[in-house]
């Protein structure tokens, strides 16, 4: 063989073996992650670093093209990247282990320091669990390259071997299936902490759970979203990479600024106040026209006018905001707060205990304000301020300071490009106009006239119906549309407006194929 043929599947072989070594180190951070308390997973950490600095267009972009995916798509890119450094540290590291060996350093710096950002990390815990995941990657990449070393047999072209080829691809691929298998452990166990920690808790239930909010009213329609839909199915929006993970006993909630006197509650405070259950529709601003950044629950909690009245506004105090755990910040007018559309500060979604993912153990619910105006998870301070002292999280980044839901409707069913047969069919979807509530559905079939849809008895004003519309449908490619009407009178506009910077406007139009 070759020098120079030997040089190039040198590298090529460090290279693979370098992206097998950093594919081993992120299985093994997030497996120690998995096993104890006090090591954060490092690619949540590093990620929660990475939104932070993540310009507001991408971050809005991120939302409204992945949606409740976004954090997975994050966590993936990560990855790819984190790759991709080490097939190139592995790259220049054939000759020299040095490049390697600093790269791999440095990761464990930036690891290191991510880590030790979260409340929960243990410093000692921490260096001493991504040195092993270090060590251990650099011995992969060690191991490897030596494993798939040409021995000196006479070799007429400059490719890797055959025999050495099949124990790169051989090694590569082990490295990779048990680096997948460990991150999937470590990150289910992970959750399942989270979890079993809110288990422990043992709290009063102080939902009055006579039967389960299903929402009786529903047209039993396959494919339309129910009326009230489930905490697993909910669609979930926030900018955290990482569920705080908060404990009750230790958790207030400070309500302070321009107030008569300042009043901090506990949790045990909050569950002995007056509890009600309202069901309202939470949308986000990002939903485009059509889709599935919204739903509806029934919120108990305790009327945020009876939390405000203890601290006592003062005149001149025109807006309210939401402080969360993690900085998060959302501020709406105060006269909503008061203006009878049921304001609330939720400690329970659908009679259970609030899930850690839509704010444990706390959160506001403001019908007919879209959530990055109103809707402040885990929050634990309530500043009273004026309208022009403060802006929300999200004003700076380009979406407009008020930001009331606009009417909205969607077909569900049949699902777009979907195939029905020929025939009588029964189509549906939900509409909402939460405060307003929605007067009136229409559908339009290809460039057919607007008919009237029938319309589920609404669980409240602040709470989205079902439609549903009957019809006789001929074979062929199709089209239908939808618009509703809310009660002031106004009708959905056809003309289609961009999410940004205060909520999508359009009509919902599908298409589908009818077949024998
Ligand atoms: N602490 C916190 N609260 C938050 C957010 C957030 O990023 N952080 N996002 C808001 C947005 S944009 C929306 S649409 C709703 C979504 O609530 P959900 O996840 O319970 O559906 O939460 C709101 N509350
Ligand atoms: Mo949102």
């Amino acid at each position: 063989m070759g020098k120079i043929e030997a040089k190039v599947n040198a590298r090529r072989r460090s290279a693979w073996a370098g992206t097998a070594g950093v594919a081993v180190t992120l299985g093994v951070t997030e497996l120690l992650a998995g096993l104890s308390p006090s090591i954060p997973s490092a690619i949540s950490s590093i990620g929660s670093y990475v939104v932070d600095v993540t310009p507001a267009w991408l971050e809005s972009f991120a939302i409204s093209t992945f949606g409740t995916a976004d954090k997975a798509v994050l966590g993936l890119s990560m990855v790819i990247v984190a790759l991709l450094f080490g097939w190139l540290l592995g790259n220049n590291s054939s000759v020299s282990p040095w490049p390697i060996l600093i790269g791999f350093a440095l990761f464990a710096i930036v690891g290191i320091a991510a880590q030790l950002g979260d409340a929960a990390a243990e410093t000692g815990i921490v260096v001493v669990s991504t040195l092993i995941a270090g060590v251990v990657g650099l011995l992969t990449w060690y191991g490897i390259r030596e494993w798939t070393k040409p021995k000196e047999r006479d070799v007429t072209d400059g490719d890797i071997p055959s025999i050495e080829r099949r124990r790169l691809l051989l090694a590569v691929g082990a490295a990779a299936t048990v680096s997948v298998l460990m991150i999937g452990v470590g990150r289910a166990k992970i959750r399942s902490r989270a979890e079993a920690q809110l288990e422990a808790l043992d709290l009063p239930v102080p939902f009055t759970a006579e039967k389960d909010p299903t929402g009786e009213n529903d047209f039993d329609l396959k494919l339309v979203a129910p009326i009230v839909v489930s905490n697993t199915t909910f669609y979930r929006i926030d900018t955290a990479l990482v569920v705080p993970a908060i404990d009750p006993e230790e958790w207030t909630l400070t309500i302070h600024g321009m107030v008569d006197k300042e009043v901090v509650l506990t949790y045990d405070d909050i569950l002995n106040m007056p509890l009600v259950e309202k069901y309202a529709t939470l949308a986000c601003v990002s939903n485009e026209v059509g889709d599935h950044l919204v739903g509806n629950a029934l919120w108990t909690g305790v009327p945020l006018p009876d939390i405000l009245n203890l601290a006592g506004v003062q005149p001149g105090a025109d807006q309210i905001v939401g402080r969360s755990v993690d900085g998060w910040t959302a501020g709406f007018p105060t006269e909503l707060a008061f203006d009878g559309r049921d304001a609330l500060l939720a400690v329970g979604m659908n009679r259970e205990i609030l899930p850690a993912n839509h704010g444990f153990p706390a959160r506001l619910v403001i019908p007919g304000l879209y959530g990055y105006v109103s809707a402040t998870k885990w929050i634990t301070e309530i500043e009273l301020t004026t309208w022009d002292g403060f802006d929300g999280y999200w004003i700076p980044r380009g979406w407009a300071k008020e930001g009331p839901i606009k009417t909205q409707s969607r077909v569900d069913r049949p699902k777009s490009g979907g195939r029905i047969p020929i025939g009588t069919y029964v189509f549906g979807g939900v509409a909402w106009a939460p405060t307003v509530e929605i007067e009136q559905v229409e559908v339009q079939m290809d460039d057919g006239p607007w008919q009237t849809a029938e319309l589920t008895e609404p669980l409240s004003t602040n709470s989205w119906i079902q439609w549903a519309f009957e019809t006789d449908v001929s074979e062929g490619p199709h089209t239908l549309r939808v618009r509703a009407t809310d009660r002031t009178g106004q009708t959905q506009s056809e003309l289609r407006v961009a999410p940004r910077p205060n909520g999508a406007e359009g009509w919902h139009m599908i298409r589908f194929v009818a077949t024998t």
